[in-house]
């Protein structure tokens, strides 16, 4: 399948029996998600792309919500990042990617909520723009949402939330994390994480560059920033390659 992004107008591809197809966006943190946790199991799937600011019609008979990712096989639907991601973690439980102990992996479910704080502040630094008040507020609360997360990689005391290797909490979190490095391309010197105020962090962010899952998703600083660029100026260029 062509890694082009579907529109208002192009027809629905004809959906294999029994093949998996997930409808994603090459920029969206949250279809990344799955995109990760397929790569990890390596599950083989059909990915579908959406241009989600001009969709197809059809596509919302997929995802009532009009988002991404959705999850089809056989006609039948799953939406929703962290649903998808724990049902594929059912069926192909190779490798597992939560803890065995149902408390801990509630812990890490919640944990992957928590990380709105992170994000959330994140999106509205890059719809600041030039207010320095509203940058200065959003980046901030970002640091905030991030003390969170630095002092639970300390208390754990391992290189991945998931322990030796990534997890599902890892893999949750890790899309946005990849956007870090564009913020100071966005919002200007001074919006990066500090290796002082987040070692764990930064380190985690340095092993988890070397996952094998996280390469195969990989996008640069550059790329994400192209992609908001042509976002925030009303113009998304999704089939653009750098
Ligand atoms: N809570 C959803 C969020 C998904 C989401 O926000 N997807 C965005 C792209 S990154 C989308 O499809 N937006 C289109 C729209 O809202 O119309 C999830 O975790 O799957």
């Amino acid at each position: 399948m062509s890694d082009k992004h579907l529109t208002a107008g192009s027809p629905c591809p004809p959906l294999q029996p029994g093949v998996m197809r997930i409808y994603s966006m090459r920029f969206c943190p949250f279809a990344q998600r799955v995109r990760l946790v397929l790569a990890a199991k390596g599950i083989d799937s059909e990915i579908v792309n959406i241009n989600t600011h001009n969709k197809p019609d059809w596509f919302f008979d997929k995802s009532p919500l009009g988002k991404v990712p959705v999850l089809e096989k056989d006609g039948e639907i799953v939406c929703e990042s962290a649903i998808v991601s724990d049902y594929l973690d059912e069926v192909f439980p190779e490798p597992a990617l939560y803890p065995k102990d149902p408390w801990k992996k509630a812990q890490d479910r919640s944990l992957a909520e928590i990380w709105s704080k992170v994000y959330g502040p994140m999106y509205k630094l890059y719809s600041a723009r030039g207010d320095q008040q509203a940058k200065t507020k959003a980046f901030d609360d970002f640091l905030s949402g991030l003390d969170f997360f630095e002092g639970e990689l300390a208390k754990r005391g391992t290189t991945y939330f998931g322990g030796e290797r990534p997890g599902m909490l890892d893999y949750m979190i890790w899309p946005h994390s990849e956007r870090f490095a564009m913020l100071t391309i966005l919002a200007g010197d001074g919006c990066e994480i500090a290796r002082h105020r987040h070692p764990n962090m930064c380190s985690w962010i340095d092993r988890m560059k070397e996952d094998p899952a996280v390469k195969t998703t990989y996008l640069t600083p550059e790329e994400h920033f192209g992609f908001v660029k042509g976002y925030l100026g009303g113009n998304p260029e999704y089939d653009r390659k750098q």
